[in-house]
């Protein structure tokens, strides 16, 4: 089953985590909250039945806690990515030891540009999201790679403005998506049922479904609403920190069983 983990890699938060990249005007958060935020994400990540290994934190890279950009994950095999912002380019060969470790294959796109928010693992394949992360070259690379894994995958449009695919987008069921109305009125995901967050509430599209249990922002009152009536099991996580340099739930670990 898609959602089935046990394992998940996280990196710990840098001081200059408060210096990630940022397509918002508002304050810094400071990195007290962020620490704290992360520890508590850890926790949920084991509550949810995950046994967590945790990266030491590297102040050269300040975006570098949000460990699904720069690699996928699956059962035996990892893939190691190009990010397509040039402050988070050296994290690949930070975790690539990491991985060699932990994966017995370990494969790596060699052109283009393509960061892990913009992938979507979906029981059909891979949804691979352009954006201005990940490019043309980089999709049809690790399409390519994919393949090789015995996957199939999709190039798709990730919204104008939207920072990564997965910014608007959760597969909480294996037919059932939690999405963006600009994503709902594309035609992405024809043939899945949707759950739309609520306009005032966009970023809560970034959940993160483990084994049965949903992660959805704590700041988020009305979508844990509407995810509680449609039967699932909520876990709220608080990432406002986070969430003022551009992050969600799902870029703070890499999952895998
Ligand atoms: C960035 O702009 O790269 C970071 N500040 C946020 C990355 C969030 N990654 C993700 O949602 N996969």
């Amino acid at each position: 089953m898609i959602f089935n983990f046990t394992k998940a890699l996280v990196r710990a938060p840098g001081r200059s985590v408060v210096n990630g990249l940022s397509s918002q005007t508002g304050p810094r958060p400071s990195f007290e909250t962020i620490a704290a935020e992360h520890a508590r994400y850890i926790e949920a990540l084991k509550s949810c039945g995950l046994g967590v290994e945790i990266l030491p934190p590297l102040e050269n890279y300040p975006d570098s806690i949000f460990v699904e950009d720069p690699a996928l994950v699956f059962t035996g095999a990892a893939i190691l990515l190009r990010p397509g912002a040039p402050s988070r380019q050296g994290e690949v060969k930070e975790i690539e030891g990491a991985l060699r470790k932990r994966f017995a294959r370990v494969l790596a796109i060699e052109e283009g540009f393509a960061d892990g928010g913009d992938m979507l693992l979906t029981p059909a394949g891979m949804f691979i999201g352009l954006s201005s992360r990940t490019d043309q070259a980089g999709a049809r690379q690790l399409g390519g790679l994919l393949r090789q894994l015995g996957m199939d995958s999709r190039v798709v449009k990730t919204p104008p403005g939207t920072l990564h695919l997965k910014t608007d987008c959760s597969l909480i069921a294996e037919d059932h998506v939690l999405c963006t109305a600009a994503l709902a009125a594309s035609d992405i995901f024809e043939g899945y049922r949707k759950l739309v967050v609520p306009e005032s509430e966009r970023a809560a599209a970034n959940a993160l479904r483990l084994n049965d249990t949903l992660l959805v922002g704590g700041r988020f009152p009305e979508t844990i609403r509407l995810l509680k009536g449609a039967g699932y099991k909520v876990e709220p996580v608080p990432n406002e920190g986070v969430g003022r340099i551009d992050a969600g739930l799902s870029c703070m670990s890499l999952r895998w069983n």
